[in-house]
């Protein structure tokens, strides 16, 4: 077991620096992905694994789905931190944190509920979304009981970290600084979704998300993180020999495929510069990723 639960939930270390940068990341302009223009809305709700990228729609493209009304969550991705060349094995690869978070009004809360088809030996998952039972515009659980469901993807064991996760949580992209064409790229990264660590500390709603077994409901909570650390299995790009040094564009992005309803569609990347020198990675003071 490479990758196992403690690994999955090993936002404990998320200290005062974490939190600063978190909060940073989340009301600054600058870290934020500029590219992150997709304001248009396939209807994926039902879409099985397969799908890779933001999307879009274009000419024949299904119509926008109809929009749920409730307290829907927001999925925000943080910068990639603690970004580090592993040469452990073969080859070099770029490890790194990728953090989610939870802004929005509600709770993200996926159950495994088999609306739709899903590849073999996967389950399907619905997307639980919360009503404001009494209209103050927050989600709370004790008063907000009433919920409808929304097919949102496909669930699938994962071996390495055994236990169950969600299919296209994220996804990662390593281009130049200067560029938007992706070196290499991850572009379906599943993810065990519970709570790991409030955003700022003390505040919120308690932890309510933490099992990822087959039939366990996964989510983050509002005001909840949920951290991939960077020793974990997958959480990392494979550099190609043949990558030159330089300045690069590490580019994460939250539920790439749209399978997630959420308050806000176009806030789902995040950037974080890197050059890589040999082995070694730093990050360049004055250089910026290209939009
Ligand atoms: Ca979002
Ligand atoms: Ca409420
Ligand atoms: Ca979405």
């Amino acid at each position: 077991m490479s990758g196992p639960r403690v690994g999955c939930s090993a936002g404990r270390r998320w200290g005062l620096l974490g939190v600063m940068a978190a909060l940073l990341a989340l009301v600054g302009a600058a870290a934020v992905d500029v590219a992150d223009k997709s304001t248009s809305r396939s209807a994926k709700g039902s879409q099985p694994s397969g799908a890779a990228g933001a999307g879009g729609s274009g000419a024949g493209a299904p119509a926008d789905p109809p929009p749920v009304p409730g307290l829907l969550p927001n999925m925000r991705i943080l910068p990639a931190d603690k970004v580090v060349i592993d040469t452990a094995g073969k080859g070099r690869r770029l490890r790194f944190d990728a953090t989610l978070v939870n802004v929005g009004a509600g709770p993200l809360e996926l159950i495994p509920q088999d609306l739709a088809r899903c590849p073999r030996g996967q389950r399907h998952v619905a997307q639980a979304v919360y009503q404001d039972g009494d209209d103050d515009g927050r989600f709370d659980r004790k008063v907000d009981r009433e919920r409808s469901t929304v097919a949102a993807g496909c669930m699938l064991f994962h071996p390495d970290h055994d236990h169950w996760h969600i299919d296209g949580s994220a996804a990662y992209a390593l281009t130049r600084a200067d560029d938007t064409v992706p070196v290499v790229a991850q572009n379906k990264v599943s993810f065990c979704l519970r709570d790991s660590d409030r955003l700022v500390k003390g505040s919120g709603p308690p932890k309510h998300y933490g099992e990822c077994a087959r039939n366990r409901v996964q989510g983050i909570t509002v005001g909840w993180t949920d951290l991939y650390d960077a020793s974990l299995a997958g959480q990392a790009l494979e550099l190609a020999p043949t990558l030159p040094d330089g300045d690069y564009c590490l580019r994460l992005r939250a539920d790439p495929a749209d399978l997630l309803r959420e308050t806000n569609e176009d806030d789902n990347g995040s950037t974080a510069l890197v050059r890589i020198s040999g082995n070694r990675v730093s990050t360049p003071a004055t250089v910026r990723c290209s939009a």
